[in-house]
């Protein structure tokens, strides 16, 4: 894994623009963080955090393609918006390309971006350590979700889930992802049953 680890780093860090690998990085080290307060692998978040947006520079009509070749659906949000393909492409480069075989990490990739219903515990980690990493500066409430992520994961999901619904929804030229939608209601649901 820690081999891995590095030659997946030293690869991807040529590719990357610089604004992207900073990303990357504050990813990495919030999504280690979060990965030691929770109980989960250390290694393998940091490894699902450093990979999950290297679809990222794939231009549009090649993530399209890629899905294609490998019988990946496209949901119509992603016709739409095809950036949104970076994440289930991502996924399939992790695999193919850096020969990622651990499917908790593929699995964290391909719904990093969306969000979806019952996610687990590294899903959870990857998805809030993308929003809160120290780089973002631009989402509402980051210094409030930034304290509760370290106190209660599932909230802080919920939270960032609904975040990004009600900053799709005031936005006429974005459709919201079934996925992204259910995995709000998911959330909030049970956030209602504890
Ligand atoms: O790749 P990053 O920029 O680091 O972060 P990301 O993979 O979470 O992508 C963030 C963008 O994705 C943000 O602009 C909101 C957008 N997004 C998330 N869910 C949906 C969505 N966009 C659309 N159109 N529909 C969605 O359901
Ligand atoms: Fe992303
Ligand atoms: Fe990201």
């Amino acid at each position: 894994m820690n081999m891995k680890y590095d030659e997946i780093y030293k690869a991807l860090k040529k590719d990357m623009k610089p604004s992207r690998y900073k990303h990357t990085m504050g990813v990495v080290e919030t999504a280690g963080k979060l990965a030691e307060i929770y109980g989960y692998d250390v290694k393998k978040a940091k490894l699902a955090a450093l990979l999950h947006d290297c679809a990222k520079g794939i231009p549009d009509d090649q993530k399209v393609a890629m899905c294609r070749e490998y019988g990946v659906s496209i949901t119509d949000a992603e016709r739409g918006a095809p950036a949104l393909l970076h994440a289930k492409c991502g996924a399939l480069a992790a695999e193919y390309r850096y020969g990622v075989e651990d499917e908790e990490i593929l699995h964290a990739i391909r719904v990093h971006t969306t969000g979806c219903i019952r996610m687990n515990l590294l899903d959870k980690i990857i998805f809030v350590s993308d929003y809160i990493e120290p780089g973002r500066d631009k989402a509402p409430h980051l210094k409030e979700l930034r304290n509760l992520a370290q106190e209660d994961l599932d909230e802080a999901t919920y939270r960032i889930l609904e975040d990004t619904v009600s900053y799709l929804q005031s936005n006429p030229d974005q459709t919201i992802d079934p996925t992204t939608y259910q995995a709000y209601l998911f959330y909030k649901e049970e956030r209602k049953g504890l």
